[in-house]
């Protein structure tokens, strides 16, 4: 009897190997940032079926819950709460905006869910709390080195900038801009603000036409970079001024948006289609044969940021103990991922080296590494 019992025990064991993780992505479907959102939930999705096709062997299955997070602060606080409460989630992903994260994170902090960001770039997200913790790369690590290829490269030494001033990544990236700027000895003629959901913006480049600066440098997430992108050009501020972007311009809807006035845009990146390493080519191949178009930067940061926490998971040891989730995170070092070999810093901050891009027949290619 004993023997069956135990016969039993160890079958049983066996097949229930792989420990079911609650997963909850928070995610823009709609609202500002849903050019981001969608190719996050497909990257995601596509990670979370191959980690469940190897649940067997790796002892990790996932159990995915993907709210939209209406690129709302507020939406972003509702789904935190029933991620936590209701669905006792072992680990948030998102959200998709470092507006709603500043707000929402701190929620996961307060009752210790630890969280990972995918696409949060401003300044202080990680500081919300011990936490919270990105893979995407920040403004402050990013920009600085896109403005000293851009100034090595073209001999930038004026330039114009404007931003938007409602929102905490194109806030965050005016400062680290205007702080790269400053340290490259670049001059600032003219600054320029405007809102989420603006259209026209003729007003702010008429102004920046007449200073006539080398290269205008824009703090905007994808919609109103298409448009400024869009009316520059047709303002007359010619293809010699380059525009250079921050994160909000990594997505291939700046090109279908703004078509042929989007060639040539400078954008610092955090990945690039074309890298070579074995991962990233497995990935864009699987990316592009099931969703018919390639990834973009936003899906090799989710998809990335689903093995990570596939890691986190399986080295806790546990998938409802949230404390030892969070200490195996910190924990990550050197980790092979899409985006390169993986650590999070001592802040929980991503660390990997950045790219520089430019956009040339529609498609993001290497200006500099
Ligand atoms: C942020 C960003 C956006 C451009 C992408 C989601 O980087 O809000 O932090």
């Amino acid at each position: 009897m004993a023997f069956v019992l135990g016969l039993i025990w160890i079958c049983s064991g066996a097949t229930a190997a792989a420990k079911e993780a609650k997963v909850g992505f928070a995610l823009s479907m709609t609202g500002a940032a849903a050019a981001y959102g969608e190719t996050q939930k497909y990257g995601a999705l596509l990670a979370i079926d191959e980690i469940n096709a190897q649940a067997a062997q790796d002892g990790v299955k996932i159990a995915a819950i993907f709210e939209d997070d209406a690129s709302q602060p507020q939406q972003g606080v509702n789904v935190f709460n029933r991620f936590i409460s209701a669905d006792r989630v072992a680990i948030i992903i998102g959200p998709t905006l470092s507006n709603t994260a500043q707000v929402a994170d701190r929620i996961a902090q307060q009752a210790g869910v630890p969280l990972l960001a995918i696409s949060n770039t401003a300044k202080g997200i990680t500081d919300i709390g011990d936490f919270i913790f990105r893979d995407s790369l920040t403004e402050m690590v990013v920009i600085p080195n896109t403005i000293r290829v851009a100034k090595e490269k073209l001999g930038i030494k004026k330039v114009a900038v404007l931003y938007g001033n409602d929102d905490a990544f194109t806030k965050g990236g005016y400062d680290a801009f205007k702080k790269a700027l400053g340290d490259s000895e670049i001059q600032i003629l003219s600054e320029q603000t405007f809102a989420k959901g603006d259209r026209d913006f003729s007003p702010q480049l008429t102004q920046i036409k007449s200073v006539k600066p080398d290269a205008l440098i824009v703090s905007a997430l994808v919609e109103e970079a298409s448009g400024i992108v869009s009316q520059a050009r047709q303002l007359g501020i010619s293809t010699d001024v380059p525009i250079i972007g921050g994160n909000g311009f990594n997505s291939p809807s700046l090109m279908k948006n703004a078509g042929k006035a989007a060639e040539n845009v400078i954008v610092g990146a955090a990945w690039n289609t074309t890298s070579s390493n074995p991962l990233n080519l497995h990935f864009v191949e699987a990316y592009t044969a099931r969703y018919g178009s390639p990834p973009d930067q936003f899906a090799a940061q989710a998809y990335a940021g689903v093995y990570i926490a596939k890691e986190a998971l399986g080295r806790a040891g546990s998938t409802d103990n949230r404390k030892a989730v969070r200490d195996a995170l910190a924990q990550i070092r050197d980790l092979d991922t899409v985006l390169g070999k993986f650590s999070f810093t001592g802040n929980r901050d991503a660390d990997h080296i950045p790219v520089v891009q430019i956009v040339r027949e529609g498609k993001f290619a290497i200006f500099a590494e």
